[in-house]
């Protein structure tokens, strides 16, 4: 089984939720770990946890800053999961300020570094690139427009990027949950806690932990086998739309 002693790992959006609990995941198995976001002392009390690990304050929606941060590591795993959803309106009031951000963080930034990590890969003919995707990038729900548009672009760059670099000796895929609880409906609801926690009500929901145990599963395995697409429910969660609450 390939192991994670010694390899480097670049998380983006290591600050909280599923990053940050991929980084631990991996830094526990003896990965030396880059964790990047935009949250500087965030990134600065995880790294205190994790002996050996470096803090990149960085902002995804800036290509050159990523780039200029990126490049010079010899990364073996890659986890582009800064991302985020902002508002549940429908089009018709969504705001075109949310659905930049969206847009920039959860599929430019992917792409930025995409970008700035490649190179080096393909020189050395290896590595891992595991997408956070989301069950809402392959069933859009209401209200979840541009979010769920974020995720179906990410679903497509994963594919395409098993094209482009399936003769390179990296091995490229997506992890896509449904429901897990992280701060990403406080985020989505700016800070209404209140509406964050109705979203997981009497739901036995998924804990970031359980994604981050899978992200490690799918890079420790041995280096002719690559997990493609993993979707990931809670048992209670049978679509977007579909959830078993015990309230
Ligand atoms: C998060 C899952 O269903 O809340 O990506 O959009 S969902």
């Amino acid at each position: 089984m390939a192991q994670l002693k010694g390899k480097l790992a670049l998380v983006t959006g290591a600050s909280s939720g599923i990053g940050e609990c991929i980084a631990r995941a991996f830094a526990a198995e003896g990965a030396r770990l880059v964790l990047a976001a935009r949250r500087k002392e965030k990134l600065e009390r995880l790294a205190a946890e994790l002996p050996g690990s470096l803090v990149l304050e960085l902002d995804v929606r800036d290509a050159e800053a990523v780039t200029r941060a990126l490049r010079p590591h010899p990364f073996d795993i890659v986890i582009p999961g800064a991302g985020l959803a902002l508002g549940l309106d429908p089009v018709q009031k969504g705001s075109p300020v949310d659905w930049s951000e969206m847009i920039d963080t959860n599929v430019k930034g992917v792409l930025h570094v995409l970008g700035a990590v490649t190179p080096g890969m393909i020189e050395r003919r290896r590595g891992d690139i595991v997408f956070l995707g989301s069950v809402a990038g392959r069933q859009a729900y209401p209200g979840g427009n541009v979010y769920c548009a974020t995720k179906a672009a990410i679903r497509s760059l994963y594919e395409s990027l098993r094209y482009d670099l399936h003769d390179t000796g990296i091995r490229v895929s997506t992890v896509d949950p449904g429901m897990v609880r992280t701060p990403f409906s406080d985020v989505r609801f700016k800070g209404d806690g209140e509406r964050a926690a109705k979203v997981y009500a009497g739901v036995d929901y998924l804990w970031p932990e359980d994604i981050a145990d899978i992200v490690r599963f799918v890079v420790t395995r041995p280096a002719r086998v690559n997990i493609g697409e993993v979707v990931v429910w809670s048992k209670d969660q049978a679509s977007a739309m579909q959830v078993a609450r015990r309230t």
